[in-house]
């Protein structure tokens, strides 16, 4: 395995489309003959972190757990991809103290939260929105903007880049950066 290991970090709202963008550029890099391993937030939320409940010392503990384990796959030399909304800076920032130089690469799946409620695939921002789901992030949690990341991909109304341009995007960066 001729590969250097890293972390792509991918943040952003629920339903801003990071679990699509994850899968896309695992594909993508698969094809390139490059290893990767995917560590899915809601995913990881049925397993390893299902003790965990969305209050902000259970996400901190979910992010944390899951920084740990993509540091894991990042020193066995894999491309470890993670698709968690980490919606607090501090938690981020924290995960990205974990990995050596320059290998934690934050990428921010900006997406206005209008378009991720107009999505909305699993009708959890109507529920959040009427008060069944409370601390909802974007409605009644707070989602920090990333101010340190290295890779940002926009979307605005009705003018948002496929899954295989975003991944694209990051693929350019890990090429860019001697990841590849
Ligand atoms: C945010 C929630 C909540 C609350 C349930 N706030 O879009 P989804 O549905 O499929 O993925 C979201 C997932 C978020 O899990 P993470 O582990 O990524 O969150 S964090 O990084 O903040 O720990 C969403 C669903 O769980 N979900 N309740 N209150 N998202």
């Amino acid at each position: 395995l001729n590969q250097k290991g890293c972390v792509v970090w991918i943040t952003g709202l629920s339903g801003s489309g990071k679990s699509t963008l994850a899968c896309a550029l695992s594909r993508e890099l698969h094809s390139r003959g490059h290893l990767t391993y995917v560590l899915d937030g809601d995913n990881l939320r049925h397993g390893l972190n299902k003790d965990l409940s969305f209050k902000a010392e259970d996400r901190a503990e979910n992010i944390r757990r899951v920084g740990e384990v993509a540091k894991l796959f990042a020193d066995a030399g894999l491309i470890c991809i993670t698709s968690l909304i980490s919606p607090y800076r501090s938690d981020r920032s924290a995960c990205r103290k974990l990995l050596p130089g320059s290998s934690f690469i934050e990428v921010f799946l900006n997406v206005p939260l209008e378009v991720c409620e107009a999505r909305d695939p699993k009708g959890l921002y109507k529920l959040a929105r009427a008060g069944k789901i409370k601390g909802f992030t974007g409605i009644d949690d707070p989602y920090e903007t990333p101010s340190e990341c290295e890779i940002v991909i926009q979307c605005k109304a009705g003018d948002c880049p496929s899954p295989k341009s975003m991944a694209d995007q990051v693929v350019s960066y890990l090429e860019a950066n001697g990841f590849l």
